[in-house]
């Protein structure tokens, strides 16, 4: 169905969402949301470009703690504002969930563990999940941002096997369920993710490949640059915070010093390229090839990357692009959130590397 509507490059993302809806009506409403997502998009792109000009209204820090207890950057609250209002007046949305928001909410700001005061409509049939600009505390320094999306259908909840029955019945975290936020990977029904750098690239799927787009600050528009990329499955890059390798489980530790000697599986010595920015070092992977990984250590055990709105909706994309993205023991996608904010170890990547991580948990009792 995509191919001979969108392998042309050059198409807007406004008429390959056009065409996408006319293909395929019963994801019509979702080609709505991209459009919200689009000129969100945009207006973040203009906001980070702009951030560091003294005149800037977006300098510096809110003077908050968000739930993630890092201090919140003016960009931060903003970049969180503007996606949500331009999400929420799709009309297409039921309920939405921030790395900026304590809870899930409504369409009109509810937090869904006042479950009996969720409010959604007929129509408003998705779920968005999002990191509003991922690796803000980068911006400063003009390193890459990105802004990371995914998007779920309400579903018929408590496929997790929760006793609520009606809602004042519901713990907080049945409430959530409820709200039809904690899904895994595997309900995604589009992610995408869009990269502040030296171009503004916006990187979507809809279940059937990955498309890369290009803002044209000419015309104002992201234009089709990349369709239906694959990540090449080979690839002599690893991206690590080496800093904490040494407080690694063992598994990880072998297999990246076995791809720093040139002992892996390929023979080859890999290179190491890490900017600390998830979506910059994700972008790169994609193209050139690589893995890229938060794993857990013993200070961060669980990892460092969010499961629900960053490890998903990044690893639906990387999966759809033929590569994988595991804990070590198992696929990120299959994993279920118990809470909107939990954290995953996760590396993901080129196939032949991310197997190798694969193999070396299989034959370990590592936990992940
Ligand atoms: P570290 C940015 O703060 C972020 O959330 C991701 O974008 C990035 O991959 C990671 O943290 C970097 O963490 O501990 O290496 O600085």
């Amino acid at each position: 169905v995509f191919d001979e509507v969108c392998e042309t490059t050059g198409v807007t993302l406004t008429r390959f969402m056009n065409e996408v809806a006319i293909l395929n009506p019963e994801i019509a409403e979702i080609t709505t949301l991209f459009g919200a997502i689009d000129t969100a998009c945009k207006a973040i792109s203009n906001l980070v470009k702009r951030s560091q000009l003294p005149s800037s209204e977006t300098l510096g820090y809110q003077g908050n703690v968000n739930v993630q207890g890092e201090d919140q950057k003016k960009l931060d609250v903003i970049t969180n504002d503007l996606l949500k209002r331009a999400l929420r007046f799709t009309g297409r949305l039921g309920i939405l969930a921030s790395e900026e928001e304590d809870e899930p909410v409504d369409l009109i700001g509810n937090a869904v563990t006042d479950s009996e005061e969720i409010v959604i409509d007929e129509g408003e049939k998705y779920v968005a999940v999002f990191d509003p600009l991922d690796g803000s505390s980068n911006v400063d320094a003009g390193i890459p941002t990105g802004t990371i999306i995914g998007i779920y259908e309400h579903d018929d909840c408590c496929e997790i096997d929760y006793d609520c029955v009606d809602e004042e019945d519901c713990t907080e975290q049945e409430a959530q369920c409820l709200a039809n936020t904690l899904q895994p990977g595997t309900n995604l029904v589009a992610s995408a993710y869009c990269l502040y750098s030296s171009s503004t690239f916006l990187v979507l799927t809809l279940g059937n490949g990955v498309y890369v787009f290009t803002l044209d600050e000419t015309i104002g528009e992201f234009v089709l640059s990349k369709p239906n990329i694959k990540i090449p499955e080979d690839c002599k890059i690893y991206s690590f915070n080496e800093a904490n390798l040494e407080k690694w489980d063992e598994p990880m530790q072998k297999v990246v010093k076995r791809w720093r000697e040139g002992t892996g599986k390929s023979g080859e010595r890999f290179s190491s390229r890490y900017i600390g920015s998830m979506v910059g070092d994700v972008h790169r992977t994609l193209l050139y090839g690589g893995v890229f990984g938060y794993p857990a250590d013993t200070k961060n055990t669980n990892g460092k990357l969010r499961l629900l709105y960053e490890g998903a909706p990044m690893s639906f994309i990387m999966e759809q692009a033929g590569g994988l993205s595991t804990t070590g023991k198992r696929r990120v996608m299959e994993c279920v959130p118990e809470y909107v904010h939990q954290r995953i170890p996760l590396v993901m990547g080129s196939k032949n590397a991310v197997q190798e991580v694969i193999d070396e948990y299989a034959e370990s009792d590592s936990a992940y």
